[in-house]
């Protein structure tokens, strides 16, 4: 298992959150990687209700996870993350120059062109359900996501990665779709259904679920969440 107490590569997680975002938490995207290439890495555990260790906020600006430090490196934003881990090794990240750069391209899109509507949904049917204004705006968010998701099924078509060979962007996209499976966007829409489940099969990723939600277990729920 790549979680190593003494591995070169630390990151830095939750010990804690509430249960509907277990399983959800960013730093899931580097786990995956390294699990991907057998690549140890420690887990540096912080509390998300209590402040955050001395000096965090010059490691990650909003205080948040993941972080991935190596070597006297420090690296925030989890796509930032990925892209240095697809740098170790082409079963992350191609090298052939056109393949690789159709990985950046759908890892940014993944975080910049898909994700920004799950994550507004997910306000609108979390953080403010029942509000008057989030149900207002639902209809045409899953109007404008369905195109999206329309024009992303159509750019993957029967492909079984979005580079050619599994690369970083289908850790990200795949933990992105994943975070709409409470609507039909993805269930809707049946090679993107598939593609889906063939991501969340690979064995690298129920090991890196499992870590964090091993990283979970013995922490009880923090007094001020
Ligand atoms: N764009 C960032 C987002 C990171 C993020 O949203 N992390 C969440 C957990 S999934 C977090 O730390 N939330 C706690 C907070 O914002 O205080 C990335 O991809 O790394």
């Amino acid at each position: 298992m790549p979680v190593e107490p003494d591995a070169a590569i630390e990151i830095t997680a939750f010990d804690w959150v509430p249960g509907f975002a277990r399983g959800f938490v960013r730093d899931l995207r580097p786990r995956w990687a390294c699990e991907e290439i057998g690549l140890a890495y420690s887990e540096r555990l912080i509390n998300p209700a209590g402040p955050r260790p001395e000096g965090y906020y010059a490691e990650q600006p909003w205080g948040q996870v993941p972080v991935l430090k190596e070597d006297g490196l420090e690296i925030f934003e989890s796509g930032a993350i990925l892209l240095h881990l697809g740098e170790k090794d082409e079963r992350l990240l191609p090298r052939d120059p056109q393949a690789r750069q159709r990985a950046i391209s759908w890892l940014f899109a993944a975080l910049n062109s898909v994700e920004p509507l799950i994550f507004e949904l997910s306000t609108i049917d979390i953080f403010a359900k029942g509000e008057e204004w989030a149900e207002l705006r639902r209809p045409s968010l899953m109007a404008f996501a369905g195109q999206r998701f329309d024009r992303l099924a159509d750019a993957l078509g029967e492909r079984e990665w979005l580079a050619g060979p599994f690369s970083i962007a289908d850790i990200a996209m795949a933990t992105v779709l994943r975070e709409a499976d409470k609507t039909d966007l993805v269930s809707g829409r049946a090679n993107l259904a598939a593609y889906l489940a063939r991501a969340l099969s690979r064995p690298a990723f129920e090991r890196a679920l499992t870590a964090q939600l091993d990283a979970f277990r013995d922490t009880p729920q923090p007094a001020a969440a």
